[in-house]
């Protein structure tokens, strides 16, 4: 299946088309747009680009509503974009993963119209209807069910949003049939969307939960271990290619059951627990970060789990220097230091769009200036709830997924569009934005760049093992090594100056401060430093 395994070495780059560039000033990012940036996304040095989806779509979230797989948005461009952007992502020895929105349609899909026309429809078994709901609660919060005349139907997410009855052959030769249509297209693989709660073993009423009531009678079941391997060997496995799952809610132990090689299901998997870190049950209560909890987890995923996906930020989060970092004092140390953890981690890293030049949440001013339907399902509900004003706020102000989705911040004045972009543009892209970073030297973007570099020079930091040093009091140290090369990652996880031991010994490759020499134990705040070590 996989010829030289790139997506083991290499670094993805996700794009979120919609806000990445628009070239023809619709206020909409589009195909042609990104091929227009195509020269720069290379000079990062990755090797792999994830666009989300940018199939046919009413747009109720953003494009994860699919009605019809094999079609192009017209926002987004036509088929022969799509097909330009391969051939031209080839050219520049990058390759294109695409969204696999599997588990759910749009309502709006041709399966899905002629499912609800009547109970002997040929499509009536591609969803899930019951005379009754039963008591489960929607990723977007309330019921999971909604009713189409006599029949309710089942969606784990927005109401346009019904979910595939995969209990029917059909629904899977539909599916492979359009992964061959895209992997014949020249695609290098797929990010698949909430892969592990496809299938429902019943849907008998759940026990009460705070939040997805339901979830054992869907969440990671033996029959979605069933699909997965179908999909592997029927179809992927005849391409080189490879799979990264999205499974929320996932253990170590749930993980190494998706992507352990000989089990033939997925090659690695975006897990959630880190993200976890600054919240209090639900990720609408944030709370203080804790760099501990969080080096904590890391520790242990990259201990126990046969390879990572890893990832700090993408289109469902907000910034990673906002959430982990400070974007305001120390907005470049912060926004290095967390890039220096995720390109040195064991797996493969996944980068978002702007993240590489420290682009910071939105700067709303008002409810109405986000769009995301999440987080609109989260206002309408904490307004029923009687929440406090401010409250709201705060909660969208932290936690609405609309942070990663401004427009990228191409030059002072923007550079996105010449249009009115469909969700508003940072202010702050007077001052942050890829035109000043690459003509600084001493740049987020230039620091990206010299840590991409550094995976290519370095074996240890791809092939290499992982042995965690420190995980205490803010200072996050751990080993990468292969064979007689060692590097060693020391990072400060907070504003505060810290101490850092045991003592590391050897060449400093890269470090955040222009740091010269390991002599001095005190970290500054936010500091990283990669050193060649002197084996310990
Ligand atoms: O996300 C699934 C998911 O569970 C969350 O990360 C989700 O974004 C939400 O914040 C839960 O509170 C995937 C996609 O990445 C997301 O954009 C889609 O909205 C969702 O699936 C449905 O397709
Ligand atoms: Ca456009």
């Amino acid at each position: 299946m996989k010829s030289n395994e790139v997506w083991k070495t290499g670094v993805v780059y996700q794009i979120y088309p919609r806000s990445f560039m628009d070239s023809n000033q619709d206020g909409i990012g589009d195909l042609k747009g990104i091929i227009q940036r195509l020269d720069y996304v290379q000079s990062l040095g990755v090797d792999m680009i994830w666009l989300s989806p940018v199939y046919q779509s009413p747009n109720d979230d953003n494009g994860y509503d699919i009605s019809d797989y094999c079609a192009i948005h017209p926002d987004f461009g036509t088929m022969e974009d799509m097909e330009q952007l391969i051939e031209e992502a080839r050219k520049r020895n990058m390759k294109i993963i695409m969204d696999l929105v599997i588990n759910h349609t749009s309502d709006e899909h041709r399966w899905f119209v002629e499912s609800q026309k009547s109970e002997d429809n040929p499509y009536r078994d591609y969803y899930i209807w019951q005379k009754k709901p039963n008591n489960w609660t929607s990723f977007f919060s309330g019921s999971a069910w909604d009713r189409i005349g006599d029949w309710y139907y089942l969606h784990l997410f927005s109401k346009k949003q019904p979910d595939l009855n995969w209990k029917n052959p059909r629904v899977m030769e539909e599916i492979q049939s359009i992964m061959h249509f895209w992997l014949k297209k020249g695609i290098y693989g797929f990010r698949c969307d909430v892969i592990n709660i496809l299938f429902k073993t019943s849907l008998a009423n759940g026990k009460k939960r705070l939040v997805l009531t339901g979830k054992e009678h869907y969440h990671s079941q033996e029959g979605c271990h069933h699909i997965l391997k179908k999909l592997r060997t029927d179809v992927l496995n005849q391409y080189d290619c490879f799979t990264v799952g999205e499974t929320v809610m996932v253990t170590p132990k749930q993980a190494n059951d998706l992507i352990l090689p000989e089990r033939q299901e997925l090659d690695m998997v975006f897990a959630f627990e880190h993200m976890e870190t600054d919240q209090i049950n639900n990720k609408w209560f944030k709370t203080r970060f804790s760099a501990n909890r969080f080096m904590k987890v890391i520790k242990t995923w990259q201990e126990e789990v046969h390879w990572n996906a890893n990832y700090l930020e993408n289109h469902d989060q907000p910034r990673s220097v906002s959430r982990f970092g400070n974007d305001q004092t120390y907005h470049p140390e912060s926004a290095k230091m967390l890039l220096s953890i995720l390109l040195t981690l064991k797996g493969t890293p996944f980068v978002y769009q702007g993240q590489e030049i420290g682009m910071t949440n939105g700067d709303f001013k008002s409810i109405d200036a986000f769009k995301d339907v999440e987080t609109h399902r989260i206002v309408a509900l904490a307004k029923k709830l009687h929440f406090p004003k401010w409250y709201i706020w705060h909660m969208l102000k932290t936690a609405s997924r609309d942070h990663a989705r401004t427009p990228m911040q191409w030059t002072k004045e923007g550079g996105f569009t010449e249009g009115t972009p469909w969700i508003q543009m940072n202010a702050n892209k007077a001052t942050i934005n890829v035109d000043n970073q690459l003509n600084d030297p001493h740049s987020i973007v230039c620091y990206f760049k010299t840590l991409v570099q550094l995976r290519k020079d370095y074996a240890a930091l791809t092939k290499g093992t992982f042995r965690a040093l420190k995980t205490q009091n803010n200072v996050f140290v751990f080993e990468r090594k292969h064979q007689d090369e060692s590097i060693i990652v020391v990072a400060n996880m907070s504003a505060k100056p810290r101490r850092f031991n045991p003592l590391v010994t050897g060449k400093i490759l890269l470090s955040n401060t222009n740091r010269n020499d390991l002599t001095n134990g005190i970290l500054k705040p936010y500091e990283a430093i990669i050193v060649l070590g002197e084996s310990l």
